[in-house]
């Protein structure tokens, strides 16, 4: 911690160093997560920054979620990256070039990249119209809300590539948990030769560690799984007989739950239906609980839709369906068991930051991006499932966590899960977002 050590006087310097690490990142329409690392438009950042900037500054907020959304392609989906024409060719790899989405069939007029991200933006959405409801965010919603529409009906109908009624990714970008343990299994199919990577510049090792970073090897498989998606012009049709790697990840199908809750409240502002959002929500949570739920072990995890079955791996991830309202009593009770474990820490009075992975996993490793370290983002989600599920003694202890760790080393992307240490970027900026959230 800083000087001033109550209460107050940590709210305060904690809101100074948010707001000015937001107003840093600010880029004529939207926030980047980092000027040196990420200096583009990522689409879940964007969702977070919202929620943070509606504290500090609500039309940021939605010019925020506007640019994201003036991106969206013809059939629904909104790129995890809308890319900064006017920075340099090769600020950040991989670029527009590498992505080429320009050719693709109903690719926006910004250039993108032809991927997902975790569809957060429609809870987001709401919850920067209730902190600061005016003319002007009702007016917002209206226009958001048939995008958001769309972004829904993308991830539940041509994702819906395992017919249960859940939404498969493409690529482990996708779950904006790059590295997660949580695909080892599903990406060992993916074919993988680190000579692709002779051929590129990364430019993530630029600027941190390489040995926080995801390894060449991984990049082999992403780059691979890109060329393969973008070859057939980044469709969905057919994907099961000729895709190596479709997964059903837990974050992304619960943010899909979430949203139907979140739309269904917003259609009764701008006074649309919200019948059939309510009725959507409940078959999400229901296809959720009957899909990637394992009763054996009591825990969620994703499913591997090519090989059919549950990946080994127990992340934090895995925690992520506390984020739905009506996940049943019974999964509400696995999920907090497995919070509470040795394996995650979550206390009422945490010795420790939540991990992104099993501490007690012989793999486990601290300092490597998704792979262990703690992140501000997945604590938050949890945060706000315990708050939704009336536990709100853990989430007081979650939320210290969270705050001590940015009070103690600043607006870091990610923290050393023992010594909450600052790793990666040192100006992140859903970690300023989030901690103003935190701190409301
Ligand atoms: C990369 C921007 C993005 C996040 C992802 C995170 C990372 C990009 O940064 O991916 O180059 O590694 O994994 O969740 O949206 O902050």
């Amino acid at each position: 911690g800083g000087p001033g050590r109550t209460g107050a006087e940590r709210a305060a310097r904690l809101r100074r160093l948010a707001l000015a690490t937001l107003d840093a990142n600010w880029e004529h329409d939207h926030t980047v997560p980092s000027r040196t690392l990420y200096p583009h438009q990522w689409s879940w950042d964007s969702a977070f920054i919202a929620v943070g900037l509606a504290h500090v500054r609500p039309d940021r907020a939605w010019r925020e979620l506007r640019s994201l959304f003036a991106a969206q392609w013809a059939d629904g989906r909104v790129p995890h990256i809308v890319f900064n024409p006017a920075l340099r060719v090769g600020a950040y790899f991989p670029g527009p070039e590498f992505w080429d989405a320009a050719r693709a069939e109903g690719a926006p007029a910004a250039a993108t990249s032809g991927i997902v991200q975790p569809p957060v933006h429609a809870p987001a959405a709401w919850l920067v119209h209730r902190r600061a409801p005016s003319e002007a965010s009702v007016a917002a919603l209206r226009w958001l809300y048939p995008r958001l529409v769309a972004q829904q009906r993308y991830l539940t109908g041509r994702r819906d590539v395992g017919g249960g009624g859940l939404a498969a990714v493409v690529h482990p970008w996708e779950s904006g948990l790059d590295n997660s343990p949580a695909w080892d299994a599903p990406l060992a199919a993916v074919p993988a030769d680190e000579a692709v990577m002779r051929a590129y510049r990364r430019h993530d090792t630029a600027h941190a560690d390489a040995a926080h970073r995801p390894t060449d090897l991984d990049y082999a498989r992403y780059v691979a799984l890109v060329d393969g998606y973008r070859a057939g012009g980044y469709r969905d049709e057919g994907l099961l007989g000729r895709h190596p790697f479709l997964v059903e990840c837990p974050l992304v199908n619960a943010a899909l739950g979430v949203s139907e809750r979140a739309l269904a409240r917003i259609a009764t502002v701008i006074g649309a239906d919200p019948g059939p959002h309510r009725d959507r929500a409940a078959r999400i949570t229901q296809a959720l609980v009957d899909r990637l739920y394992d009763p054996v072990t009591g825990t969620f995890r994703p499913r591997d839709v090519r090989a059919d079955r549950l990946v080994p791996a127990r992340t934090v991830l895995g925690l992520m369906p506390l984020i739905l309202p009506d996940l049943p009593a019974h999964h509400v009770r696995a999920v907090l068991a497995e919070a509470c474990s040795p394996r995650f820490g979550l206390a009422a009075r945490m010795d420790r930051p939540l991990p992104t992975y099993d501490r007690t996993a012989p793999d486990f490793e601290p300092l490597r991006y998704w792979r262990g370290p703690s992140w501000v983002n997945t604590g938050w989600l949890l945060w706000r499932g315990l708050l939704a599920h009336g536990r709100a003694d853990l989430a007081a202890g979650l939320r210290e966590s969270l705050l001590d760790l940015v009070d103690g080393a600043g607006c870091h992307e990610y923290f050393h899960p023992d010594t909450g240490a600052g790793l990666g970027s040192p100006a992140f900026g859903w970690t300023a977002a989030l901690v103003l959230d935190a701190l409301a």
